[in-house]
């Protein structure tokens, strides 16, 4: 698979900012906290969906979100990004995502995020979808993503179009 290409309208968008929204649903595994899965509502060709949350620590330990599964798409893929002279650059996380013990991680358009390669469906906006996660300690866990136009926060555009389909 080639490496896709964000760019970025300003690197700020990278910076992790705390969600405040109506629509917030939460979901909890061991001393896992997942907080508001979300997903962008993407133009019908498009050959891949982002998947986003912010994964809460609360345990001792350090976890790690090793992968996962949806209905939605045929496959679910961990990518990580880099910043480089303005430009983001994706690929897959193959340790899969660090959540430090006492820490807090967001999955976010620009930043590592899930990704739903060859979507089965799209939900309008509004509209949900299961997944279920995979964390190296705290084992599965089924969440909804709900489907939005924005993100829940100041972010960048959800421009996945540099994703080569597989
Ligand atoms: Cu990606």
């Amino acid at each position: 698979m080639r490496t896709g290409i964000i760019r970025l309208a300003a690197a700020s968008a990278l910076l992790a900012l705390p969600l405040a929204s109506a629509t917030a649903h939460d979901f909890k595994v061991g001393n896992l906290e997942l907080k508001h899965p979300w997903s962008a509502k993407a133009p019908t060709v498009a050959p891949v969906l982002g998947g986003y949350l912010v994964i809460v620590n609360t345990g001792t330990e350090a976890d790690r979100l090793v992968g996962g599964t949806t209905p939605a798409a045929e496959r679910l893929e961990l990518h990580e990004s880099s910043l480089a002279d303005g430009v983001v650059r994706m690929r897959p996380a193959k340790q899969g995502i660090e959540i430090p013990a006492g820490g807090a991680v967001s999955l976010q358009p620009g930043g590592a995020h899930i990704m739903l390669v060859g979507p089965k469906e799209r939900p309008p906006e509004g509209g949900k979808f299961k997944a279920t996660l995979q964390f190296e300690k705290a084992g599965p866990v089924e969440v909804e993503f709900v489907v939005q136009a924005k993100a829940p926060q100041p972010a960048a555009p959800d421009d996945h179009g540099g994703h080569a389909k597989p």
